[in-house]
This record gives structure tokens, C-alpha cells and sequence, in this order.
């Protein structure tokens, strides 16, 4: 039977549009989902937008449009943004949609049968950017700890025994060293829990922009109930559905620190009062800042993900964000690091690999693989450690992962410098010009097949230019007993990777 792998963006909020950081969380997924695919499993891999609440609601209002008008607009341009980043998710869920609905009710129902949910009012605080009820005692100068406006809200609503869950989630917590990561997110996490848990409000009476409580229409459920519940109502709970069965519980919830809170306390907690099973794994990524300054509307600053893939490519963005910050630190955009980086890594490394290599073998080798075998040692690609880039991904390390593939290239270059093929072709020497370009070919090969979570398109365009079938591209084909064929012929080679130019503030950077 197949191993099954699911792994989930946050769901986005519908009042603004997508930006690198959005891009960056749905990146991370995808190179996961295309590694796991790629080593065997059958994945689900689940993005989607989050469309409820007061802030959805008052910013269509702003425009003078209706929240569902706003969403449907929005929702639109994530899916877009999924596109454009070539982002491989299996479903796109919207909050609005029914399945869901009913989905996050029959959750709902469950914790209320269990007896966690009960009436009363909330007096406090509130922020609508956060979405988030803060107690007075959080307050730094009358604002949010995250620097929002706070209101006063004071009607009736439903009450979540979150204070139940304390004893429970910090046993859990101890038995699961792995639920979050990295390592001090996760101690703040407990720290939180041990300060102690009140109980959570979770449905609001002052506006309509929500799903109705089950058995009692006059309150919506506060949002991040609903939009927590995306994650099952995907699987069809609460039908008990194959995907459900094959994909519950998740493997990795993928979030921004920013949202940590609802994952790693709420969710779970809501989930123990449901009765069902708890993700495995919570991952907490780092925030971009851009050229130093945080990003905001007010700054004007954010970056829009077509306008880097416009300006630098697509494989080269994904592979700047992946790679520009070990995962879980916070990072910072530059456009000079990016070029700096691409042009260092992907152009002259990579690139060069794999064009002086292959142009070689289409001139000097009647345009067919070569006659060889992997025998020389000292190529490096022969020992190509995938646990340990596998490990690598498990623990989403993804600049690790691409160190060993930049590692990898870097060995094959040198290879190429020190046999250099065109002094044995000058010399005559044409069968041992063929075998060493036999080895770069080979390890070009296994470099490339590495390379298709990160990098997909350029990868399989090296890949065609190596004729590699389509079905021969997992990680089982690293193995010597898929190497390439000598006598296959090739067809004319490309250059993948161009080189950057630093010239244009808009635009017109790259050159072919
Ligand atoms: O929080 N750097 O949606 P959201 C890195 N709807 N990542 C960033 C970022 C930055 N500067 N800014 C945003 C929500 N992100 C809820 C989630 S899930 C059940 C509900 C990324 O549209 C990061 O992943 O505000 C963050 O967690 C997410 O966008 C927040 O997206």
C-alpha cells in the first residue's frame, strides 16, 4: 500500500491580495508535496482562502461591494498566484463553499455533543486584523502584542472549554517532541499553555459574515473555528471518506509564526474535544521583510509574486525563497541577493554544468549519450547521500536539501575543469573525452532529478535534454540501474539557467 503524505498552506484571508510572503508559504508546500511525490507517496496537498469574518467584511464594505463579491474576487487571485508559482496543490478550498460549511458545523455539533461548547457573554477586546480576542493584561500601549487596533466588544456568545485542554496539550506536547517545529517556536508555545488557557469565544453576534451556528442562527462562528476546520472539511468530514481514512491526521500544517497560536494550541484542542486525531507535525516559517522594512500597506511595499517571476523568472524566485533563509528565521528581500544568488548558484554553477556539459556531448559526440559508465570516484555525484536530503526535507530544512544539490554541481564543475574533455579531444583522446562526459552527463542527471521539488520546470527541461522518459524521474531512477543509455540520442541543448543583470530597477534585469 502507498504511504500517505497531507500537507496544507493556512488558508488566505480574501481582503487583500497575494504577496511574497503568501508565495513563500505556498513554495515551502509545494517543493514538500513534489519531494514526497517524487519519493514515493501519495500526497494531498491542500491550499485554499479563508473568507469569513469582521475584517472580510469590513473591507468590502470599504469598497462598497458585498463580502461574497470580495471573496469571490480574492479568492481568484491566490488561486492565480498558485498558478503562476506553479504551486502543485491536489484541491483549492473556499470558506464559502458549502462543503465546507457543513463541515465546520458538524465539528461544531461534535465538540457541543461532547460538552466543551457553552452559552454566556464575552466583555473584551478584540482585533479585527488579527481576528483575535486579547485579554487586557496583553495590551502594550492600548494596542494589540502585533501592533493592531483593538475595539471593545461586549454581546453574547458561545464559550470553547479551551481551559480543559491545558493539562491535556502539555502532556501531548511531552509525548510529541516533533509537533512543533522549529525547537523554540515550540517552546513558546508551551510557555503559553503553562501560563494558563481561558476559555475561548467562539461565535459572534454583532455581524452576519460567517457561518451560522448550528441550532442557533443568531450567532456566526468566530472565524478561526471555521477556518481551522478547512483542513477536515477538505476530506469530507464528517463523512468518514477515503481521504479522510488515507489523509487524516495531516502530516504538516504549514503557517507563518504569526498564526502559530490558533495551530498549535486551538487546533488541537479543538480537535481533542471532537474526539479525532491531532496533525502530526506543525511548522512555523519565518517572516520576509523587504529591503530591511517590514512589509505593510501603510509602507506601500509589498511584493507582488508576478512581478518576480515577471522580473527574475520562476525557478529562480522559488529557489531564492527557499533558499535565502534556513527555514523557520526570519528573512529579508533583497533584489541584489536574489540576482547575487542566482546568478551565483543557478547561472555559473548549475546552469554551466549542465551547458558546457551537454553542448559538448551534442558537438563532439554526434549528439548521443556517450559511451561510459560512472567509475570515476572522484566525480562526487556517485556517493550522493539522498537520506541525508531526505532527512533534510523532514525536518524542512531547505536550504540543507539545496546545499547538497549546489554541493553536487559544484564537485561535477570541478571534475569537468580538472579531466578537462576539451584537451582530450584536442589530443585525440575521444573515448576518454566520452566517458568523462559520460560521468558529468550521469551526474547531471541525478542533480536534475533532485532538483524537480524546487526547481520543476528548468529541472525537467535539463531531464528532456537528457531524454530522460517522464516515468523515469522519481527518486527510485537516482539509482545506477536507471543511468542514462549511451547511444540515446540527444536533443539540442539549451541553456536553462541565464544569467541576471543587476541594470533594472523594473523589469528588464534578466537577459536570455
Ligand atoms: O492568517 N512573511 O491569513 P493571511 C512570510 N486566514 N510569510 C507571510 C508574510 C510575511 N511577511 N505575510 C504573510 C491568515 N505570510 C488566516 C489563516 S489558516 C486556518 C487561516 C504568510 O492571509 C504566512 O504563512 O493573513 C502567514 O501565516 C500567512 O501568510 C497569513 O495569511
Amino acid at each position: 500500500m502507498k504511504k500517505h503524505f497531507y500537507i496544507t498552506t493556512p488558508i488566505y484571508y480574501v481582503n487583500d491580495k497575494p504577496h511574497i510572503g503568501h508565495a513563500y508559504t505556498s513554495v515551502a508546500c509545494d517543493v514538500l508535496a513534489r519531494f514526497k511525490r517524487l519519493d514515493g507517496f501519495e500526497v494531498k496537498f491542500l491550499s485554499g482562502t479563508d473568507e469569513h469574518g469582521q475584517k472580510v467584511e469590513k473591507s468590502a464594505a470599504a469598497l462598497d461591494i458585498s463580502p461574497q463579491a470580495m471573496a469571490d474576487r480574492n479568492s481568484e487571485h491566490f488561486r492565480q498566484m498558485s498558478a503562476l508559482m506553479n504551486i502543485s496543490n491536489d484541491d483549492f478550498i473556499r470558506t464559502t463553499e458549502s462543503r465546507h460549511k457543513r463541515s465546520a458545523q458538524a465539528l461544531w455539533r461534535k465538540m457541543q455533543e461532547n460538552g466543551y461548547i457553552y452559552p454566556g457573554k464575552y466583555a473584551g477586546w478584540y482585533s479585527v486584523r488579527d481576528e483575535a480576542y486579547y485579554a487586557e493584561s496583553e495590551l502594550v500601549g492600548g494596542k494589540a502584542p502585533t501592533g493592531a487596533e483593538v475595539e471593545w466588544v461586549e454581546e453574547p456568545s458561545y464559550f470553547f472549554k479551551l481551559s480543559a485542554f491545558e493539562a491535556p496539550l502539555l502532556a501531548y506536547y511531552d509525548a510529541n517532541p516533533e509537533f512543533v517545529g522549529p525547537v523554540s517556536r515550540f517552546n513558546e508555545v508551551k510557555s503559553f499553555v503553562r501560563g494558563g488557557l481561558k476559555d475561548l469565544s467562539i461565535s459572534r453576534t454583532t455581524f452576519s459574515w460567517g457561518i451560522p451556528v448550528p441550532g442557533d442562527e443568531e450567532h456566526i462562528m468566530y472565524v478561526w473555528l471555521d477556518a481551522l476546520a478547512n483542513y477536515l472539511s477538505a476530506l469530507g468530514y464528517p463523512d468518514n471518506t477515503p481521504d479522510l481514512q488515507n489523509f487524516w491526521p495531516a502530516d504538516v500544517h504549514m503557517v507563518g509564526k504569526d498564526i502559530l497560536r490558533f495551530h498549535a494550541v486551538y487546533w488541537p484542542a479543538f480537535l481533542m474535544a471532537a474526539g479525532l486525531e491531532l496533525p502530526k507535525r506543525i511548522f512555523a516559517h519565518g517572516w520576509w521583510t523587504i529591503e530591511g522594512e517590514k512589509m505593510s500597506k501603510s509602507l506601500g511595499n509589498a511584493i507582488a509574486p508576478e512581478a518576480l517571476v515577471e522580473e527574475f523568472g520562476l525557478d529562480q524566485t522559488r529557489w531564492f525563497l527557499m533558499r535565502e533563509v534556513p527555514f523557520g528565521n526570519d528573512g529579508n528581500f533583497s533584489r541584489e541577493a536574489l540576482i547575487a544568488r542566482v546568478n551565483s548558484e543557478l547561472a555559473n554553477n548549475i546552469g554551466n554544468l549542465a551547458q558546457r556539459t551537454l553542448s559538448m556531448i551534442s558537438k563532439n559526440c554526434d549528439g548521443k549519450v556517450p559511451h561510459g559508465r560512472v567509475q570515476d570516484s572522484d566525480v562526487g555525484i556517485r556517493g550522493i547521500d539522498f537520506d541525508a536530503i531526505r532527512e533534510a526535507l523532514q525536518n524542512c530544512e531547505f536550504d540543507k536539501y539545496t546545499n547538497h544539490a549546489i554541493k553536487y554541481a559544484s564537485e561535477a564543475n570541478e571534475y569537468i575543469d580538472r579531466q578537462a574533455p576539451w584537451t582530450l579531444k584536442k589530443e585525440g583522446k575521444l573515448e576518454e573525452m566520452g566517458k568523462v562526459l559520460y560521468s558529468l552527463a550521469e551526474s547531471i542527471r541525478k542533480i536534475s532529478i533532485l532538483l524537480q521539488p524546487i526547481t520543476p520546470d528548468s529541472a525537467s527541461k535539463i531531464l528532456d535534454q537528457l531524454a530522460i522518459p517522464p516515468d523515469r524521474r522519481t527518486f527510485a531512477h537516482l539509482s545506477e540501474q536507471f543511468a542514462l543509455k549511451p547511444g540515446t540520442p540527444l536533443p539540442p541543448p539549451e541553456p536553462v539557467f541565464p544569467r541576471l543583470s543587476a541594470i533594472s530597477e523594473s523589469g528588464e534585469g534578466a537577459s536570455a
